[in-house]
């Protein structure tokens, strides 16, 4: 079994040996040159360039030493887990050791002696770089595998996460998924989440240990059963739509959500034989380089791709610098057998002298005018050389001028300002009244109201006289009797019925209020 694991992992790479160089030297009747290929690394051990995290804190036996028994031997719990002493100690880095004496070494977790509450626990394996699998995940577990389990993954360093296969004894009970097994799905389906009880199953903890997220066998389903028709496996690759994507990650996570039974029940009465032993944890896997290098290198803690075709970055995400005349692209399966290399371009040796700052893939000759001009300058850029900022944008001072977030919308205030455009600070042109960076706020002395208006009334220079309250800048509410913007005109003298004595008593503090009622009404439909 070990003999033929490591079968498969020398030959992984020469299965998949295409695409491994990234230029090569040529004649041609033009003479010799360099010509470029899409290309990729190896594939490698991917456990030995991991960080581990187990949580949650204490989940790891041994601290305060403890004893527990096998589903094997259940009565003779003899078995001791020490943290403090290196022979009895069970910590993570056991999963990713190499067990060239053959005995398993393994993190093993506290037993289950708070059973009911369930016992849980999180591996996470970060490579702070994305790394596309290139064969199946394999967990060992040693004493029984868990009854439930679920594998995510990550593909921005831990950021957001996503499933990416639930296992359970019994799928419906636990996940209320239906059971599946990869080995039943078709071409569109090749990158579902399923639910398998495939791996799950007591079958002595001795016979099956392992625990697979099944690569290969989605890779067939394209290449076929022994993986011979790679070349259909590249074009799908290429041309299906988050297929690539499914098959690359950053970070996984083991949730381990309840350990192996040994049987139908737990058994209350022994509980120091329920717990979690991983003794290995293989991931096999290239580095995402994007067709860029076929050299990966573990430098200063982190993976890193020997970027060619110059580009640059950890994944060849980028053109290198003087390197921008054309927007930066991954290289391509396609056309086989070679794919293509998209390589950056020098600034300069497309037309003439025509640097787009990587905003644009075209420039174009205008005839009348004599110039070489960028052609659909993208990221919110214009110009011959896409080297402004549209209309309604303006020049991110943290951003180089080939950077994507160059140029940042204006988002001045439509009502505030005279137009959407805005200064080099983004500051936009306000109308009267208005103030602030968008023109959304009001000087002093104005008020909000789908646009700065005067104040009427205020508490300083625009007081409401006879007693009226200054309704929120904007009017004055006056008492009965009297009238007018500040309420300083009296009723009687503007109009004699208003003066009819008793009338305006009479209606007394009702009328005040429903005037009142009526100014908010007014104000809310308004708003
Ligand atoms: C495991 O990780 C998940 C998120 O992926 C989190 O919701 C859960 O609380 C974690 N469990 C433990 C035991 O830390
Ligand atoms: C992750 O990799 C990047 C790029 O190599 C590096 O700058 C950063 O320090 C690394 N972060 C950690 C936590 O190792
Ligand atoms: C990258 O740039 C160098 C010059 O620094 C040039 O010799 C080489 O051909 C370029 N490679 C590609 C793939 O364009
Ligand atoms: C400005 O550019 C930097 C560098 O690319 C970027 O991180 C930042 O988000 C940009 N700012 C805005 C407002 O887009
Ligand atoms: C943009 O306008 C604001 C407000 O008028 C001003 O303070 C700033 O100096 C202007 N920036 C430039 C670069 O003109
Ligand atoms: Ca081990």
């Amino acid at each position: 079994m070990l003999y033929l694991a490591a079968f498969l992992l020398h030959c992984l790479p020469l299965a998949m040996g295409q695409y491994d160089i990234c230029k090569s030297w040529v004649t041609t009747d033009d003479g010799p040159s360099w010509e470029f290929y899409a290309c990729q690394p190896k594939a490698m051990r991917m456990k030995d360039y991991v960080t581990v995290r187990v949580d949650p804190a204490g989940i790891t036996c041994g601290d305060p030493p403890e004893r527990f028994c096998t589903h094997e031997n259940p009565y003779l719990c003899s078995d001791e887990c020490d943290a403090s002493n290196p022979d009895l100690a069970h910590p993570p880095r056991l999963m990713f050791d190499s067990e060239a004496e053959g005995l398993a070494t393994y993190w093993q977790s506290v037993t289950w002696r708070r059973y009911p509450e369930p016992l849980l626990a999180n591996i996470t394996l970060s490579w702070n770089k994305s790394i596309e699998l290139t064969d199946d995940i394999v967990i060992t577990f040693e004493y029984g595998r868990p009854t439930a389990m679920m594998l995510e993954k990550s593909l921005d360093n831990g950021r957001t996460w996503h499933p990416y296969q639930y296992y359970a004894d019994d799928c419906m009970e636990a996940f209320g998924m239906p059971a599946r097994r990869v080995r039943e799905l078709s071409a569109t389906s090749a990158n579902r989440v399923l639910c398998t009880e495939e791996f799950s199953r007591w079958a002595g903890s001795k016979k099956e240990k392992t625990v697979r997220f099944q690569v290969r066998d989605r890779f067939a389903i394209f290449a076929g059963p022994d993986l011979k028709n790679m070349d259909n496996l590249y074009t799908r690759l290429e041309s299906a739509k988050g297929l690539k994507d499914f098959f690359t990650v950053t970070d996984l996570r083991m949730r381990l959500l309840r350990p192996a039974l040994g049987g139908t029940y737990v058994q209350r009465e022994n509980l120091y034989k329920y717990f979690y032993a991983v003794s290995n944890i293989e991931v096999t896997g290239r580095c995402k380089c994007n067709l860029h290098a076929n050299l990966c290198t573990f430098r200063e803690g982190s993976l890193q791709c020997e970027c060619e075709h110059n580009t640059t970055g950890q994944d060849c995400g980028k053109c290198k610098k003087n390197f921008r005349s054309r927007s930066w692209r991954a290289g391509s399966y396609l056309p086989l057998p070679n794919g293509s290399p998209n390589a950056c371009a020098a600034a300069g040796s497309a037309f003439g002298n025509c640097e787009c700052y990587g905003h644009s893939n075209r420039c174009s000759y205008i005839d009348f005018l004599n110039v070489v001009t960028c052609v659909s300058c993208k990221h919110n850029t214009r110009g011959q050389h896409c080297q402004h900022c549209r209309l309604g944008f303006y020049r991110n001072s943290s951003a180089e001028l080939d950077d994507e977030n160059v140029c940042i919308e204006c988002n001045c205030n439509q009502i505030g300002s005279m137009h959407d455009r805005c200064n080099e600070t983004g500051y936009c042109e306000c109308k009267e009244g208005a103030t602030g960076p968008k023109c959304d706020d009001c000087l002093p002395n104005y008020y909000w109201r789908q646009g700065c208006f005067p104040n009427v009334c205020d508490d300083e220079l625009l007081l409401c006289q006879n007693g009226g309250t200054c309704y929120q800048n904007q009017r004055c509410i006056c008492p009965v009797g009297f009238k007018g913007v500040l309420c300083q005109q009296s009723r009687c003298e503007a109009d004699k019925k208003d003066c009819d004595g008793a009338h305006g008593a009479r209606g007394g503090a009702g009328t005040v209020l429903l005037a009142v009622l009526t100014l908010q009404l007014r104000a809310w439909v308004d708003l």
